[in-house]
């Protein structure tokens, strides 16, 4: 009887076993969602995690870029809810859920320079560290954060100063500071989804808009707009999350497969976007010649610089001791990631 008990016992323990190995081999398909088309910054780097997902595992990632599922408001609320396992949302939406991602909209504070911008994003503690803790506190797996280019303006009108700006009503992402950047920055500034960006400026109802040049070309801005700003006040930024309670559930070695996924993806991101702003804007001009480019001078840009303490310190009334904590972080690790690059 007991010799039974003995050999039910291990034959529950082995099934148990089993269970366990079948289910973390299991193939599933991922779902994976972004805010961009699949030949843009973030269907690129998605693609890369997809492949290395593939070639790593049993699972297969399906991907489902800007459109698809909504916009980017809805493919959050779907990683939330767990329809989704990954989701690809910029903090520019982000900050009205989590305000201290807004900390990337305090004009002037992040660098220009591609090598320092690649070297901040690898090695910040902010970012790598701090901002962790505020994703999983909303239900998910801060993955990556990543720069997808200097932003520039597109307007209908030349813009060399903030009182060019009066009266332009001025698209924005939809986050606080980021109304604030333009109300300080002179425009009337008008938070809207993006699928609703190209309509509005084509119907006059926005005359301006921030971003990217690779995302100026790939949605066409340029046939809506005529100026094209460079004032160097900011750049994009990006970040990939999981679903908090799907990435706890994988067994460990598939959460370092697919952070080692991710990370191969992040570098091959970086080297993706090496010249893209400058090959965007050739295309640019040869589509429209008329387009007007322009970089602001030193002197140009110090009004707008001007402008920027005091979106900074609305951020700090917005965010409290969280959001200063943040933000002195990220100060530390981009004087850092300057000084690393200087030192090579
Ligand atoms: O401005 C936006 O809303 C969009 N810009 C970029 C570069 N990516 C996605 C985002 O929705």
């Amino acid at each position: 009887m007991k010799a039974f008990a003995r050999a039910a016992g291990r034959t529950v323990v082995a099934a148990a076993a089993f269970a366990a190995v079948s289910a973390s081999a299991q193939a599933d398909t991922w779902r994976y969602a972004f805010e961009e088309a699949m030949d843009d910054v973030q269907g690129k780097f998605a693609q890369k995690f997809k492949e290395e997902v593939e070639k790593n595992s049993d699972h297969t990632v399906k991907l489902f870029p800007f459109g698809t599922l909504g916009e980017s408001a809805d493919i959050m609320e779907q990683a939330r809810a767990g329809i989704l396992q990954f989701v690809d949302q910029s903090p520019g939406f982000t900050g009205s859920m989590i305000p201290e991602a807004q900390v990337f909209f305090v004009p002037y504070l992040m660098p220009t320079e591609p090598e320092v911008v690649n070297t901040f994003f690898s090695e910040s503690e902010a970012i790598n560290e701090d901002f962790e803790d505020l994703y999983e506190e909303k239900g998910l797996e801060l993955l990556k954060m990543f720069p997808e280019g200097e932003v520039a303006m597109t307007t209908k009108e030349k813009v060399t100063s903030p009182e060019d700006l009066n009266g332009v009503k001025f698209r924005t992402m939809t986050n606080p500071l980021l109304v604030e950047s333009y109300d300080a920055f002179g425009a009337t500034p008008t938070p809207l989804p993006w699928g609703e960006v190209f309509g509005a400026l084509q119907t006059d109802i926005i005359q301006g808009q921030e971003n990217p040049v690779f995302w100026v070309w790939s949605t066409k801005m340029y046939e809506v707009t005529d100026y094209i700003t460079f004032a160097g006040h900011n750049i994009f930024t990006t970040a990939v999350m999981a679903n908090n309670d799907f990435f706890e559930g994988l067994p460990e070695a598939e959460q370092e497969m697919v952070e080692d996924a991710i990370d191969v993806a992040f570098d091959y991101i970086l080297e993706y976007q090496e010249g893209l702003t400058e090959k965007s804007l050739e295309q640019i001009k040869e589509a429209k010649p008329s387009i007007n480019i322009v970089h602001l001078t030193e002197e140009q840009r110090e009004p707008f610089k001007q402008a920027a303490a005091q979106v900074e310190e609305r951020f700090i009334e917005m965010t409290g001791e969280s959001g200063k904590a943040i933000l002195e972080q990220l100060k530390e690790d981009l004087a850092e990631a300057r000084e690393a690059v200087a030192a090579n």
